[in-house]
C-alpha cells in the first residue's frame, strides 16, 4: 500500500503533493514501483495536527481518487469522516482506512456495509491532538488486541461482513518507542484475531528515536520493521517508499516461505 498524502502538514511528505496533479503523478509512480493499493489521505493525523473540515478534505482528495481509480489502481481512502468516505467511494475507492476505527463517526460502518467495500480499522489512543501526551497501557499488546476485537464486533454488528475487515495496531498513534517495538515483536498476537493485519511504520519518529536521523533517512528502519511484520503475519504494508519495500518484502517472503 503506497501512501499518497494530499496534505500541507503530514510529517514526512506534507506539502509535497497538495496539488492534485502532483499527487496523481506521485500515485502513478508508486503503482509503477509495484504498489497494489494507493492510500489517499487529505487530513494529517500527525500528533498535534489541527482538524480539517470535511469540505476541505473532499476538495483535496476527490480529484486525486477519481483520476487514480481511472488509472486502474485499487484506492483506499484514509479518512475518519463519513462525507469524505462516501464521496471517495462514489469516485472509485474500494477500501475505507479509518484511523479512528469507526469511533469518530460510527455511521461510517453503515457506508462500508451498504457500499460493500473493505475497511481497515486502526488502534489509536484517543485522538491525534492529544495521543502522544504520556500514553499508558496495562499491557500494550493485550489492550490493542482487545480494542481491535471490540471494533471488529462493532463493525460486524453494523452489517459489515467480517471478511471485509482488516485490522491495524496503529504504530505511532499514542505509543512510546517501547510500545511500538513491543507491538511489532508480538504482532502475531494481533494476527491471531484472524483478520488481515495492516502495518504502518514508514518513516515514523520511533525509527528516528531508535537509530537517529530525520524522516528522509528512515528507510533502513522502515525496511527492518516491515520485514519483521511480514514474518509475524502482517499482510498489508503501508509505505511511502514502494520500490525498496517491494523488493525487501519479496525477498523476505521467499525466504520465510510465505
Ligand atoms: N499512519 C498514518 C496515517 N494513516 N493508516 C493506517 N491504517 N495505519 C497507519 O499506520 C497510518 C495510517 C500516518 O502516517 P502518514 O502521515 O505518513 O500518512
Amino acid at each position: 500500500m503506497g501512501v499518497v498524502n494530499v496534505t500541507p502538514d503530514s510529517f514526512s511528505d506534507g506539502g509535497l503533493f497538495l496539488d492534485a496533479d502532483a499527487a496523481v503523478e506521485h500515485g502513478r509512480r508508486l503503482l509503477a514501483e509495484g504498489a497494489d493499493i494507493l492510500d489517499v489521505g487529505g487530513e494529517s493525523t500527525r500528533p498535534g495536527a489541527d482538524p480539517v473540515s470535511g469540505e476541505e478534505e473532499r476538495r483535496r482528495v476527490l480529484p486525486v481518487v477519481e483520476r487514480l481509480a481511472a488509472a486502474a489502481a485499487r484506492i483506499s481512502i484514509d479518512t475518519t469522516k463519513l462525507e469524505v468516505a462516501a464521496a471517495a467511494v462514489e469516485a472509485g475507492a474500494t477500501i475505507v482506512n479509518d484511523v479512528s476505527a469507526f469511533r469518530f463517526e460510527p455511521e461510517l460502518a453503515g457506508l462500508v456495509a451498504d457500499a460493500a467495500v473493505d475497511c481497515c480499522l486502526m488502534h489509536m489512543l484517543g485522538e491525534p491532538r492529544t495521543m502522544q501526551a504520556d500514553p499508558r497501557y496495562d499491557d500494550v499488546v493485550g489492550d490493542v488486541k482487545a480494542f481491535l476485537e471490540e471494533r471488529l464486533r462493532f463493525a460486524v454488528g453494523e452489517g459489515v461482513p467480517e471478511e471485509r475487515v482488516w485490522l491495524d495496531p496503529g504504530i505511532g498513534f499514542g505509543k512510546t518507542v517501547a510500545h511500538n517495538v513491543e507491538l511489532l515483536r508480538r504482532l502475531d498476537e494481533i494476527v491471531a484475531i484472524g483478520r488481515p493485519v495492516a502495518i504502518g511504520t514508514s518513516r515514523k519518529s520511533f525509527l528516528g528515536k531508535l537509530a537517529g536521523g530525520p524522516e528522509n533517512e528512515r528507510l533502513p528502519g522502515t525496511i527492518a520493521t516491515n520485514v519483521i511484520a511480514l514474518e509475524r503475519g502482517a499482510s498489508v504494508f503501508r509505505v511511502h517508499d514502494v520500490a525498496p519495500l517491494r523488493d525487501a518484502l519479496i525477498v523476505a517472503a521467499a525466504t520465510f516461505g510465505s
